[in-house]
Formats: structure tokens, C-alpha cells, sequence
């Protein structure tokens, strides 16, 4: 076979055409922190000394001796450079000025307020530092927390990374057994709960769940109990600290543990492809770098801006752009604790009406249910502070990328499309919003210094079309292995390609311009007919009829095809589902895509199953679609979604 139909047929045709672009106004670029278009061939001449001028910005206990040592695998960066990740979020602006910045603004969901200048996250951390060290803990010991969005988790975080307790963040929406399970495998010495959490108006019995994993999680030695509201629950003497008598006792300053630059910093529990998640190991100075450079330069953090990033640190995008990139910037950040449609559906609007917020980071899922609920509820507000949006988390279809383009960034606001994973522990691919063009659905270039290639299976390069996203030279806030699982760390990660490059599992395209379009996980291509479809594109596709709000897009088996499109469809409300508007998005989709990309069924549902953090899990509806018995629907942020939805798809 020659070489180009071997491409052909091993990488995805991509057959959605989008060809709207959007430069950067020239104000925009005269302010922003990457103005200058030369930063890219200066990362690419000398990757190493472009981070290193990043790690120059940070404050090291000592400097290194080498930025990088590299051999597949394993990287280790700043060799030899000593630094407290927590010193740098919030000591170093105690002292230079920054005293009595405003860190953290806080909104509870019932509706209260809190602001905490970085003087005042000193003092809390300080003391919280010295109470965990009272309790027995010492660099290196891991501690799990399963708190609510209050500004205690932030606090938390940063308290064990002041002593060099490696902290282990578990979303507070897990359940018990998924607590159990990441306590155990981390071996966690203590764990930091609350009394309870608020969540649509409701509360959710945090200390009382954490209870019935503590039954078997014997590494456990205490717990410490932040006081949220005035919940019930049982105290177990000896065992269990409420937070705020620790602080009472507590002494002021606890003088930063100085760790190696490859400590470890954190570990965060991510799903793979089998039932059992995988520890994510990040290690302290090349990760604080990676975060710090990239907060800087995609978020434009200027020491005036109000940066809300939605998500909960109980994920990566909590970490690296709630905790460590922003605090290292010295940033004024909003954190809010609850539901976007509690107590009405203009929540989010409200909070960056209030605020003042300019820069304003959240997901597609999220887009897509303001687009459902309507223009109207950001219209009502006022949102001239924003002056740049962020998105993260999935591929943005271009109609929702539109949407948040045209109603929440009143046309003015750049849109940042950032790519990137648990893994990667920074944003990897993305526009510069000073300096990229963007077009709607496409998360633009690689970062500077970032070299992301797309490859075919044996590993050629594809210049133009579609393949597997790899990335083919090591960066500072890279993963440095899945917590005791060597073994799984090179499997997943390292081993498709002989030169060891790293393989994200996901298919992405280059189009003429060398933009990336990520289209999802390998694992969610169709292949029909021996054309290979991403399920993104047939989503796009449904997305841009009016009527449709969401969908999923799985393969089902096909006996003459291989696999046809099964969809799953939840439409605006209001629209009426009958077999009329069925034919109707079928002929929508062979319209933008062609004929090949017909739907074969049409299944609509008011929701589809999703994870805690808002991954639609096409897994779960290819079992439905496919007659099976779902698998694991323990991830799930509803489970009963599942059932519903098979119930429904029986009777269709
Ligand atoms: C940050 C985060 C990682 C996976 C990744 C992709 C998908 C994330 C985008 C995206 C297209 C994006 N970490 N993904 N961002 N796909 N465009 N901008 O989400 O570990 O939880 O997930 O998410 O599939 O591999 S994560």
C-alpha cells in the first residue's frame, strides 16, 4: 500500500467544514502578556531556557543545577532546585506588596460572602500547617480531603503543601466507596472532611458519608472536620478535630518545608479504561513552572483582574488553575461553592455581575445547559467587566463556542479554547489571546515550548488530517507516574511509539493552517464503512440545528457498515419530539457531514449520563445502544440517568 492511502485509511476524515476566525483586537494585544508573535520561535530555539525564564519568576530556597534530565519516561526538572510551592502562592505576596490583595473571594450557595486577603490566607495556612504537624503529619505522608467548594479546601491544599504533605484532592460528590478506595490506595494517614456541603439548596452529609469509607480505611489515623454549617454528625474521640478548635491552639507561623523540585506535590485520582482509577503523580518546582507560565500568558492575569475558574479542586482544572497557577500569579480569584442554577438559572451571571468578573474559565457541558436555558438569563445581567473566556474540559462544538462568543463575551472577549488533561498538569494546547486567531472548536497551537504532534499508529507524522494527539517532548508539569503502578504509568502512557513519545489517547486533526482540532478519546471514533467519524463532528453537526441542545454520538454494530451512528439527543424545551423532527435532524446531519454520517436511531432524553465533572460517558450509552448491560456506573454524577435511559431505549 503506498504511503498515502496507508494515511487514509488509518486516520479519521474529518468532513466538518468551519471556517469562521477571529484575530485579536489590537487593544487586546497591546495589553496582554504575550504580545509579542516571536515567544513561539524563541520556546522552540531553546525550550529549556523558555521555561527556565519562568522558573526565574518564582522564589527557589536554592536554584537548580540543571532544568531538565529527561530519558522516556522519566523527567525529572529544575534537577537539584529546592522550593515550597505554597511560599510561592502566598508568602512572597505577603511581602511584596500584595498584603492585602484580595486572594479569595468566596460565595456560598445559600448566598453569604467571604473575602480573604493573601495576608489572610497566610495567617490560616500558617496555622493550619502547624495543626496538621500536631497531628502527626510529616513530609511526604499523604492526606486525603473531601471538602465542599469553601475556602478551607484551598487552605487545606496549601497547608500540606507548606509542610510537604502530599495532598490527594477527592471530588466531594464521590461516594463513600470511591473515598475508601483512593484513601487506601494512597495509603492517606488523615483525612480533612466538613460537617456538610451545600448543592441545590441541599445538603450533602460530607463527614456522615466520609464515615461509612472510614469504616475500612485503616492507614486513617485522624480527621479533622471543618465546620460548613450546623449539621449533625457523630465525633469519635481521639480520632476526630473539628478544624476550628486546632486553629484556636495553633501557633502563627510554621516556617515552609524547602522540598526538592521533584517532591511530590499532589497525587489526584483520574478514570482510565479499567474499573480502577489511576493516582496521578505531579511533582512540586517543573508543575508550579508549568502553571504559573500558562496562568500568566492564556489567562493574562494582571494583578487588576477578577479570574473565576468554575471548576471544583476536586479536579485538575481546580488545582492547576484555581490553586497553584493563579496564587502563584497573586491573582484575586471568586470561588463559588454551589449549583449554576441555584436558586434561579442566572446565578453565574449574578456572581460576575457582583464581583466585577474579567476573565472567566468554565466548560462546554456548562455552555451547552446556558444555551438551553436561554439568552435572556445572561442578558439580564451586566457583563462588561469580562474581557476574556476560557474554556476547558471537551471538545467546544462551534455552535456553543458561538453562543458563549456572542452572549456572555458581548462579542469583544477573546475565547481560549485550552487543551489539555489530569496528566498534563497544564494547559497544553491553546490559543494565546493576545496573539492567535482562533476559529470556533479548535484549541488553536501548542503552547510555547509544547511540541504536540499528530501521528498514525506506527507512529509517521500527520502534517494535515487526522490521527492520534501525542506529545513528542517533555514539559515541566508533566506527569511523573501513576502512584505505585510503574508498570501502568509506561503502558498507558509511553509504549505506542518506539521513541517514546507521549500518547494522550486522544484523535485530534491539523488543518492547513496547523491549527489542532481534538476531536475526544480514541475510543469514541466510528468507523462506518471504513471511514472513521468522531463522534464530535456528528455531535457538531446535530448541535447547529436549533432545536438541539446536547447530544451523544456512539457506534452501534452495523452488519453491512461495521458500525452506524446511534444518537442520543436532548432538544431546547419547549420543542415537541416526534418522528418529523427525527427525519428532520437526520437530514440536518447528512447535510453538514454527508450521507455517510447518517443516524441510524435517534433516542431523546432530557439528560445523559455524565461524570461528576461533566464528561458525558459514551461508554455507558454504547452498552445501551448496543443491548448490553451498562458497566460501572459508580463515576456517574446521576446513576439513574442510566436506567432511564435504557428503560426508554427498550420501548423505542
Ligand atoms: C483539563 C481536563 C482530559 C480529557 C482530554 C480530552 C478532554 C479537555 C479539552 C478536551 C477537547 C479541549 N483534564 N479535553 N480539554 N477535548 N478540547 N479544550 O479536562 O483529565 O479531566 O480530562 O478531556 O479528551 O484527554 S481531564
Amino acid at each position: 500500500m503506498p504511503d498515502s492511502a496507508q494515511h487514509d485509511a488509518q486516520t479519521i476524515h474529518v468532513l466538518l467544514e468551519e471556517g469562521r476566525a477571529f484575530k485579536p483586537s489590537a487593544a487586546f494585544t497591546a495589553q496582554a502578556n504575550a504580545a509579542d508573535k516571536d515567544i513561539y520561535e524563541r520556546a522552540e530555539k531553546d525550550p529549556e531556557g523558555f521555561w527556565a525564564s519562568f522558573a526565574e519568576e518564582l522564589d527557589w530556597h536554592k536554584k537548580w543545577d540543571k532544568v531538565l534530565e529527561w530519558e522516556s519516561p522519566d523527567a525529572k526538572w529544575f534537577v537539584g532546585g529546592k522550593i515550597n510551592a505554597c511560599y510561592n502562592c502566598v508568602d512572597r505576596h505577603v511581602q511584596n506588596g500584595k498584603r492585602n490583595k484580595a486572594a479569595l473571594i468566596w460565595e456560598g450557595e445559600p448566598g453569604e460572602k467571604r473575602t480573604l486577603t493573601y495576608w489572610d490566607v497566610y495567617r490560616e495556612v500558617n496555622k493550619f500547617a502547624n495543626a496538621l504537624k500536631g497531628l502527626g503529619i510529616k513530609k511526604g505522608d499523604r492526606v486525603a480531603i473531601y471538602l465542599p467548594m469553601v475556602p478551607e479546601l484551598i487552605i487545606s491544599v496549601l497547608a500540606c503543601a507548606r509542610i510537604g504533605a502530599v495532598h490527594s484532592v477527592v471530588f466531594a460528590g464521590f461516594s463513600p466507596e470511591a473515598l475508601a478506595e483512593r484513601i487506601n490506595d494512597a495509603e492517606a494517614k488523615l483525612l480533612i472532611t466538613a460537617d456538610g456541603g451545600f448543592r441545590r439548596g441541599m445538603i450533602i452529609p460530607l463527614k456522615h458519608d466520609a464515615d461509612f469509607a472510614l469504616i475500612n480505611t485503616p492507614s486513617i489515623e485522624s480527621v479533622v472536620i471543618v465546620k460548613r454549617g450546623d449539621f449533625p454528625l457523630r465525633v469519635k474521640e481521639g480520632r476526630d478535630h473539628w478544624y476550628h478548635r486546632l486553629m484556636q491552639e495553633a501557633d502563627n507561623y510554621c516556617e515552609p518545608e524547602w522540598m526538592d523540585s521533584e517532591d511530590m506535590l499532589y497525587i489526584l485520582y483520574t478514570s482510565g479504561t479499567t474499573g480502577k482509577p489511576k493516582g496521578i503523580v505531579h511533582t512540586t518546582g517543573g508543575y508550579l513552572v508549568g502553571t504559573y507560565a500558562t496562568s500568566k500568558l492564556v489567562f493574562d492575569l494582571k494583578p487588576e483582574d477578577v479570574f473565576w475558574c468554575t471548576a471544583d479542586v476536586g479536579w485538575v482544572t481546580g488545582h492547576s488553575y484555581l490553586v497553584y497557577g493563579p496564587m502563584a500569579n497573586g491573582a484575586t480569584q471568586v470561588i463559588y461553592e454551589g449549583a449554576p442554577d441555584w436558586p434561579d438559572r442566572d446565578r453565574f451571571w449574578q456572581i460576575v455581575e457582583n464581583n466585577g468578573v474579567t476573565v472567566f474559565y468554565t466548560a462546554p457541558t456548562a455552555i451547552r445547559a446556558f444555551m438551553r436555558w436561554g439568552e435572556d438569563e445572561p442578558d439580564r445581567h451586566d457583563l462588561s467587566t469580562l474581557r476574556l473566556l476560557g474554556s476547558v474540559g471537551e471538545p467546544i462544538n462551534p455552535e456553543a463556542w458561538m453562543w458563549y462568543h456572542k452572549h456572555i463575551g458581548g462579542e469583544k472577549c477573546p475565547i481560549v479554547d485550552t487543551w489539555w488533561q489530569t496528566e498534563t498538569g497544564a494547559i497544553m494546547i491553546t490559543p494565546l489571546p493576545g496573539l492567535t486567531t482562533t476559529k470556533p472548536g479548535s484549541a488553536t497551537r501548542p503552547f510555547p515550548g509544547i511540541k504536540a504532534e499528530i501521528r498514525t499508529d506506527s507512529g509517521e507524522v500527520v502534517e494535515q488530517g487526522g490521527g492520534y494527539l501525542a506529545l513528542t517532548r517533555p514539559w515541566p508539569s508533566m506527569l511523573r507516574g501513576i502512584y505505585g503502578d510503574p508498570e501502568r504509568f509506561r503502558d498507558t502512557y509511553w509504549t505506542k511509539w518506539k521513541d517514546g513519545a507521549y500518547f494522550t489517547g486522544d484523535g485530534a486533526k491539523r488543518d492547513a493552517d496547523g491549527y489542532f482540532w481534538v476531536l475526544g478519546r480514541v475510543d469514541d471514533v466510528i468507523n462506518i464503512a471504513g471511514h472513521r467519524l468522531s463522534t464530535m463532528e456528528v455531535e457538531s453537526a446535530f448541535v447547529d440545528h436549533p432545536d438541539v441542545v446536547e447530544t451523544a454520538v456512539v457506534g452501534v454494530a452495523d452488519e453491512i457498515k461495521g458500525q452506524a451512528i446511534a444518537a442520543f439527543v436532548t432538544l431546547r424545551e419547549g420543542v415537541e419530539m416526534d418522528d418529523r423532527l427525527e427525519e428532520r435532524l437526520k437530514e440536518h446531519v447528512v447535510r453538514k457531514i454527508g450521507a455517510i454520517a447518517r443516524p441510524r436511531q435517534i433516542l431523546f432524553s432530557a439528560e445523559l449520563p455524565k461524570t461528576r465533572s461533566g464528561k458525558i460517558m459514551r461508554r455507558l450509552l454504547r452498552d445501551i445502544a448496543s443491548g448490553r448491560v451498562p458497566g460501572d456506573t459508580s463515576t456517574l454524577a446521576d446513576p439513574t440517568v442510566v436506567e432511564k435511559l435504557k428503560r426508554r431505549y427498550e420501548e423505542d
